[in-house]
């Protein structure tokens, strides 16, 4: 079974729900850079009211911040982990490639979870965090589609790439990824 992954999706594609799920079933580190910042900012650290103010206007975060926080996760972990939400652009894929040299590993599989737009403004909209009000969402999916949607390629090139559709039921999209994985 592949235990060094990697989720890509559209926000509200469930990447967090079942990274949590498949975390939990094969004893993998679910490393979500999305609960790692908003720790931050509950906290009310400084790095925490940099990020609010970013993540609340559907940004990204600034790459240098958001490495930061993966590179002291990942030191050290070798019981296989799942990267959530990391990387979100070309620049932090690229940055992440020694990051991961240096402790020797490499990525086994990446997942892309699909799922289309309407779907993708619903499930946001009822799950109702401070970022998912209607017109953060909107931004945040183009910020996706421009920075996010090329790693698809770069991905995929190096033949890491498989796709999940994420339009059916929780337990029916966590099958499909757990059969992803052999
Ligand atoms: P994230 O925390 O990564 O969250 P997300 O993309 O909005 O949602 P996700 O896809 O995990 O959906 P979920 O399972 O919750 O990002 C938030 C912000 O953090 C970003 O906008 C950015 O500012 C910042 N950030 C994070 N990483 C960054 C990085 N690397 N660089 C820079 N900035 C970064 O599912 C959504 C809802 O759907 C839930 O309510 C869930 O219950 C429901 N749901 C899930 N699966 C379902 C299903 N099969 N059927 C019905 N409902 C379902």
């Amino acid at each position: 079974m592949k235990k060094r992954l990697l989720f890509l999706g559209p926000p509200g594609a469930g990447k967090g729900t079942q990274a949590d799920i498949l975390c939990k079933t094969n004893g993998l580190l679910h490393l979500s850079t999305g609960d790692l910042l908003r720790a931050e900012v509950s906290a009310g650290s400084a790095l925490g009211q940099q990020a609010e103010l970013i993540m609340n206007k559907g940004e990204l975060v600034s790459d240098s911040i958001v490495l930061s926080i993966v590179e002291k996760k990942l030191d050290g972990q070798d019981q296989g982990w799942l990267l959530d939400g990391f990387p979100r652009n070309l620049q932090q894929a690229e940055s992440l490639q020694p990051l991961l040299e240096k402790i020797g590993q490499s990525i086994e599989l990446v997942l892309l979870i699909e799922l289309d737009n309407q779907i993708l403004i619903e499930r946001l909209l009822s799950r109702g965090r401070s970022d998912d009000n209607e017109g953060v969402i909107r931004h945040r999916l183009e910020v996706y589609r421009e920075k996010t949607a090329p790693l698809i390629e770069h991905y995929s090139h190096q033949g890491l790439l498989k796709i999940i559709q994420g339009d059916a039921t929780i337990d029916v999209v966590a099958n499909r990824i757990e059969a992803a994985l052999n």
